[in-house]
This record gives structure tokens, sequence and C-alpha cells, in this order.
């Protein structure tokens, strides 16, 4: 039961933010391309619209995550939620956790697998967890998430196998949508799928890959997403990719 003492649920405050209608920017940082000396200029980098910061990639060396998180939540009171690539980068030190399942996909490694490690984990910590339906979208490139994980992005010329999976993972219960065109997209998931996704399910949706410019994310929240995720973008500032 909850007291008045309990914090409250990241879904929790995030539904009642998206019901007052604001749009949130989160900024995505691989644990793999920021050095933690880097951190205290990333912070003073962030974009002011920042609401939420993301940890996470889909190669990361062990132990790596925490030692960011640690960081982090030393340095800023932003919402750290862990954007996970494998079980592996759960963090008890975070705010939440996208419990992701790669619905896009047809691999069970990433449908389940990783799931029930992650249960495992969760099992030693009190971490609140949101459920969350991960789709790739064809962004125009070769993605890390389609390597590491065998599956291919589902085609922007299909939008009724997205819509498809979109729902099967809301009637499964998914409280939550990701949308990904993949880090370093050509192009960002297209407007229209992200109004139609949204319409169907009206879950809280999250939509990342590819955004630079600040017209691509207003397009992206007017077409219904409720947070953008932004990696490579804020990198080149900090002149973190090569
Ligand atoms: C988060 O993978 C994305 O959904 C991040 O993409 O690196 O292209 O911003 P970018």
């Amino acid at each position: 039961m909850k007291n008045n003492l309990s914090p409250i649920h990241p879904l929790d405050q995030w539904i009642s933010q998206i019901k007052q209608g604001q749009k949130q920017l989160s900024v995505l940082v691989d644990p793999d391309k920021c050095p933690l000396e880097m951190v205290p200029e990333l912070l003073r980098n962030l974009p002011r619209q920042t609401s939420h910061l993301f940890v996470g990639g889909s190669t990361v060396a062990p132990g790596l995550t925490q030692d960011l998180v640690r960081t982090i939540k030393n340095l800023s009171n932003l919402p750290l939620w862990i954007f996970p690539g494998d079980a592996e980068q759960i963090s008890p030190l975070a705010d939440g956790l996208l419990f992701l399942s790669l619905v896009s996909g047809n691999n069970p490694e990433y449908l389940i697998g990783q799931q029930a490690r992650a249960a495992a984990i969760l099992r030693t910590m009190q971490l609140p967890t949101i459920a969350t339906a991960y789709l790739l979208i064809d962004g125009g490139v070769d993605s890390a998430v389609a390597r590491v994980t065998g599956t291919h992005p589902l085609a922007i010329d299909d939008p009724e196998k997205i819509l498809n999976r979109a729902m099967a993972a809301y009637h499964m219960g998914a409280k939550a949508i990701y949308l990904e065109a993949g880090s370093g997209a050509h192009n960002p998931v297209p407007a229209e799928i992200i109004r139609r996704v949204k319409m169907a399910t009206d879950l809280p949706l999250i939509v990342g890959g590819g955004l630079r410019e600040l017209d691509q994310i207003h397009n992206a929240w007017s077409a219904g997403a409720d947070m953008v995720v932004v990696g490579t973008a804020m990198e080149e500032v900090l002149s973190l990719t090569q």
C-alpha cells in the first residue's frame, strides 16, 4: 500500500504530465560514448527543454552504465531512466527502467529472454519499471538495434503492420510505446506513423532516432509523440561522435 512517503511511480508521474499537455525531451547518454569526465559538460549543454535523461546503448561494456548513472545522479536532479540494450545495463541508482520488448521483430531473446534475465536482477532491487513496446522502424540506415538483435526494421510503407504490432503490444499490456528509427537514422519516424499509432493505442508515446533539428522534434510532438529522444545530435555538440 502506498503511503505519503512513497515516491511517485515514474509512469504515474509521466501520465499526469501528459494529461497536462507537457511534451518531453529526453537526452540519451550512451555509456560507451560518454566518458565520465564529460558528464559535467554534457549537463551544462543540455537543451533547455530537457525533461529526462536516458542511459543505455546497444553494445555497452559491463560496469560502464553503473558508473555513468552514479556520476549523473550526483550532479543532476533530472529523472534518469535506463534504456537498456540488455539486462546487464540495469542500475538500482536510476529512477526508472524502460522494460522493453522488441515487438517489431520475432527474436525470442528480445521478446522474453532478456526480460527474464532482467526480472531476476529486479528481484534484488527496487526499481520502478515501465512496460514498453519497442518498435524498430526503417530509418534508412543499418541500425545498431537491427544488427545486435538480428531483427529487421518495419517498413514505413506498411503502416498496417506497424499498427498491428503496436496494437498487439497494447493488448498484451504494454504501458508505453517507443517508435525507434535507429540511432543516427537518416529519416526519423514519419509523422503519419506517429499519428496513427498514437490514435490507435492512446498510450504514452516515445519517438527517437535521427531527430536533429528543432522542427523535426516539434513535428514529432505535434504528430502525437509525448516524448522525443535525442542522442547523436547531442553527442555531436560535445564532439563525442567519431
Ligand atoms: C533513441 O536511438 C535513438 O531512440 C537515438 O537516436 O542517436 O539518432 O538521436 P539518435
